[in-house]
C-alpha cells in the first residue's frame, strides 16, 4: 500500500474493505467461547471488578460502566447541560460552563485519563478534554462530579488531550488545529509559516488538585493529534503525533497526505519547566475562563484569566525534537516501561515503534536530518526500534497489558491485533463489530496495567442491535486478554460516541467514595444548617426562599405573598445525613428543577411565576413511603397586590 501515491486511491481501496463489514457477522458467533456469559456475569449484589470511564464524544459527558458486566452506573455531566443533575441549569453550576465565548453548554469530549502517583493509577481524578471550545475538565472521584474546568487559550480542536504525567504534575492539552496566535483577521491562504500549534501544560496542585496553565509551547502550524506521557525512564518527556506537516489549509484529505512521513514531537517538559521556573517565556495577554466548583459552598465560580506564559521551542535548546513517523499518524502510545513510543500511521502499511533510548543517543550525537522551523529532526533509522509489518489496515490506537504485549486497533480492517513488544510479531487478531476506534485496558496508560480485559470502542454497529431509527447505538466490546488468545465476551451499547476510556480497579476508587456532605460544613451562601434558619426574604422583585427538605416534607410547605413578575429563588437544603437519600424539587412552569439534591447539599433553582394562582411544588425523587406526601403550595398574586410575604409548615 505504500506504493499508492494518491491518497484518494488508498481511501478507495479502504472503502472496498469497509463496505464489506456487514458480512462479518456470519463469523461472529465463532469468536465466542461457550462460557463467555459466565465471565461477564456479576451476580445481583456483587460488584464489578473495574470502573470504566468512557468518553461521551458528541454528548460531551463521561459515562461510568462496570467491567466486566458492561452495566452503566452513571453519566457524569461535564461539558453539556444535564437536566437530571441540573448541571448547567442551576445557579450553582452555571459558571462551570462559562468560557471566553460566553456560556457554552455542550462540547465534544474524547480522552479521559486517570490521575497517577509514581506511574500508577491513584483514583483521585479523571481528566477529560472538550474539543470544540478548548477546555480540560477535572472530575473528583470522591463524588464523581466535575469540579474544575479550565479553558485553553490559543488552541482549537483540543484533541491531543487530556493525558497526565506519572505523578500528575501536568495534564497536557495539544491543539489539533493550528490557528493565528494571537487570533487575528488574516487571509487563510497565508496559513503556512504563520499559524501556530499550542501545546499546553496545565499544572495540577498535589494537595488540592487545582489546575493552572504553567506554560504553552508554541509549535509550528501542524495538526497535533494524540499524545502520551513518557514514563519510567522517559518520565519528563511527552510525545505528540502530528499530521499535516505539509501545513495545508484546504482539501486536507489530499494535501495533508503528501509527505511520506510526518512527525512525533518529543517534548522534554522538565527542561522547559526549569526554563520557566528561571523566568523564561513571555507573558502574553489572554482571556480564558477558569471555573471551579467548591464543595463547601456547593457553588461554582468562574474567573477570567488575563495572561498566559508562552514558550518558543527554539528558545530552549535540547527540549523539542521531531521523530519522523509514517504516515499521518493518529495514536501516540508509550509502553509501560517507557522505552517504546508507538506511532500509528493511518495511511501506513506498517506500525512504527520508536525507541526512547535510541532517541536519546541520537540527540546526544546531534545526528539530525535538518530541522523544521528550527526544531531538529532526528533520523528515522536512528530512532526506530522496529516495525510491525502489515498487521492490518488503518491503525488507530495501541494499549499495553504489562506482559510485553501491545494491542492495536485497525479501523478499516475492523479488528484488534495483539503483537509482541521487541519482536514485533503479530500473535493474535480478533474481529470487531465494526470499525473500532480506541481500545482501553484498565491502567493501560500507566506503568502497571491491569492486563485482564481490553475494551474496544466501535464506531459502527449496523446490524448488531435492534434498529432505533437511522441512528444505531454506538457500542463497546469486551475481550478477555488473560490467555494467549483474546476472547470476545460481550457487546454493550454506549452513551454518545465513545472515543477513549480510562479504567481502574474498583477497589482503588470505592473506598474513597463520599457518602454524604456534612451539613455542619455547608457554607452555601443561601444554605441553612437547621430549621431555625428557614425563611423567605424579599429584596425588591427578588424573593429568596431558604428552604429545607427531609423525609417527608419541605419547610416551609406553604408560601404566600409572591407576585407575578417576581424572580423567586428556591435555595433548597437537603437536611438528611444518611447515605443515598437525595430529594428533589420542581414547580409548574419552571425552566429547570432540582431533581437530585444530595444529603447535606444546597442547590438553587429560579422560578418566574407568570400567572396568579396557587401552584404546587413537589419532591421529584422517590425518597420514602411518604414521598407522595412531600409537596407544598406557592400562592401567586397579581403584581399590584399588597399581600405580605408569609410562610408556614403544619399550620
Ligand atoms: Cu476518536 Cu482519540 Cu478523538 Cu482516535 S480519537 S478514534
Ligand atoms: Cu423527598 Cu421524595
Amino acid at each position: 500500500m505504500r506504493k499508492f501515491k494518491n491518497p484518494m486511491l488508498v481511501l478507495f481501496g479502504l472503502a472496498l474493505v469497509f463496505t464489506s463489514c456487514g458480512d462479518q457477522k456470519k463469523g461472529n458467533s465463532g469468536a465466542l467461547t461457550s462460557n463467555a456469559a459466565e465471565k461477564v456475569y456479576v451476580a445481583p449484589g456483587e460488584h464489578d471488578e473495574f470502573y470504566a470511564f468512557v468518553s461521551g464524544g458528541f454528548s460531551g459527558q463521561l459515562s461510568v460502566y462496570g467491567l466486566p458486566s458492561g452495566r452503566l452506573f452513571k453519566v457524569i455531566p461535564v461539558f453539556s447541560q444535564d437536566a437530571e443533575k441540573a448541571w448547567g441549569y442551576n445557579e450553582e453550576t452555571k459558571p462551570m460552563l462559562n468560557t471566553s465565548f460566553g456560556f457554552v453548554p455542550w462540547d465534544d469530549s474524547h480522552h479521559p485519563d486517570i490521575s497517577q502517583t509514581n506511574g500508577e493509577l491513584d483514583g483521585r481524578y479523571v481528566f477529560i478534554n472538550g474539543n470544540n471550545t478548548p477546555r480540560i475538565a477535572k472530575i473528583d472521584l470522591t463524588v464523581f462530579e466535575t469540579t474544575e474546568i479550565i479553558e485553553i487559550p490559543n488552541s482549537a480542536g483540543n484533541h491531543s488531550s487530556s493525558f497526565v504525567t506519572e505523578n500528575t504534575e501536568y495534564v497536557v492539552a495539544g491543539t489539533r488545529f493550528s490557528v493565528p496566535v494571537p487570533q487575528r483577521d488574516m487571509p487563510i491562504n497565508e496559513y503556512k509559516g504563520n499559524f501556530k500549534g499550542a501545546l499546553t501544560f496545565i499544572s495540577v496542585d498535589p494537595e488540592d488538585g487545582g489546575m493552572d496553565i504553567k506554560f504553552q509551547l508554541m509549535m509550528p502550524g501542524f495538526d497535533y493529534d494524540l499524545s502520551h506521557p513518557g514514563r519510567g525512564k522517559s518520565h519528563g518527556w511527552f510525545f505528540f503525533t502530528t499530521y499535516n506537516s505539509e501545513e495545508a489549509s484546504t482539501l486536507l484529505e489530499v494535501n495533508a497526505s503528501q509527505n511520506d512521513k510526518d512527525f512525533i514531537a518529543a517534548v522534554n517538559w522538565k527542561k522547559i519547566e526549569e526554563y520557566v521556573n528561571n523566568g523564561g517565556g513571555t507573558k502574553m495577554p489572554s482571556n480564558y475562563a477558569h471555573n471551579v466548583y467548591n464543595e463547601e459552598t456547593h457553588t461554582a465560580t468562574s474567573t477570567m484569566e488575563k495572561e498566559v506564559l508562552v514558550v518558543n521551542p527554539t528558545d530552549v535548546p535540547g527540549a523539542v525534537f521531531f521523530l519522523p513517523t509514517p504516515k499521518s499518524p493518529h495514536g501516540c502510545d508509550v509502553d509501560p516501561s517507557g522505552e517504546y513510543i508507538v506511532g500509528n500511521g493511518k495511511l501506513s502499511a506498517d506500525l512504527t515503534v520508536h525507541s526512547f533510548t535510541k532517541m536519546l543517543e541520537a540527540i546526544e550525537g546531534k545526528k539530525y536530518d535538518g530541522d523544521a522551523y528550527g526544531i531538529p529532526i532526528l533520523k528515522f533509522e536512528d530512532v526506530l526500534a522496529g516495525t510491525v509489518s502489515q498487521p492490518g489496515l488503518g491503525p488507530l490506537h495501541t494499549e499495553f497489558d504489562g506482559q510485553g504485549n501491545a494491542y492495536t486497533t485497525f479501523f478499516i480492517s475492523s479488528e484488534v491485533v495483539k503483537w509482541k513488544l521487541g519482536t514485533w510479531e503479530v500473535v493474535d487478531r480478533q474481529p470487531c463489530f465494526y470499525s473500532v476506534g480506541h481500545l482501553m485496558i484498565p491502567g493501560g496508560n500507566s506503568r502497571k496495567p491491569f492486563g485482564k480485559y481490553v475494551l474496544a470502542m466501535n464506531k459502527i454497529t449496523k446490524d448488531r442491535y435492534l434498529p432505533t431509527g437511522p441512528e444505531v447505538t454506538q457500542s463497546a466490546q469486551l475481550y478477555d486478554i488473560s490467555g494467549e488468545k483474546m476472547e470476545l465476551l460481550l457487546d454493550f451499547p454506549t452513551v454518545g460516541e465513545p472515543h477513549y476510556a480510562a479504567g481502574i480497579a474498583a477497589d482503588i476508587v470505592k473506598e474513597r467514595s463520599k457518602k454524604i456532605f456534612d451539613l455542619k460544613e455547608n457554607k452555601h451562601e443561601y444554605g441553612i444548617t437547621s430549621d431555625a434558619d428557614v425563611r423567605v426574604e424579599r429584596n425588591g422583585m427578588e424573593v429568596h426562599i431558604y428552604m429545607s427538605m427531609i423525609r417527608s416534607h419541605f419547610n416551609p410547605d406553604n408560601i404566600e405573598g409572591i407576585k407575578v413578575g417576581d424572580k423567586v429563588y428556591f435555595h433548597v437544603t437537603n437536611m438528611e445525613q444518611d447515605y443515598d437519600v437525595p430529594h428533589g424539587v420542581s414547580i409548574i412552569g419552571a425552566n429547570t428543577s432540582e431533581l437530585l439534591i444530595m444529603p447535606g447539599q444546597t442547590e438553587t433553582f429560579v422560578w418566574e411565576p407568570k400567572q396568579p394562582g396557587v401552584w404546587p411544588f413537589y419532591c421529584t425523587d422517590f425518597c420514602s413511603a411518604l414521598h407522595q406526601e412531600m409537596q407544598g403550595y406557592v400562592r401567586v398574586s397579581p403584581a399590584s397586590s399588597n399581600i405580605d410575604l408569609s410562610w408556614s409548615l403544619g399550620e
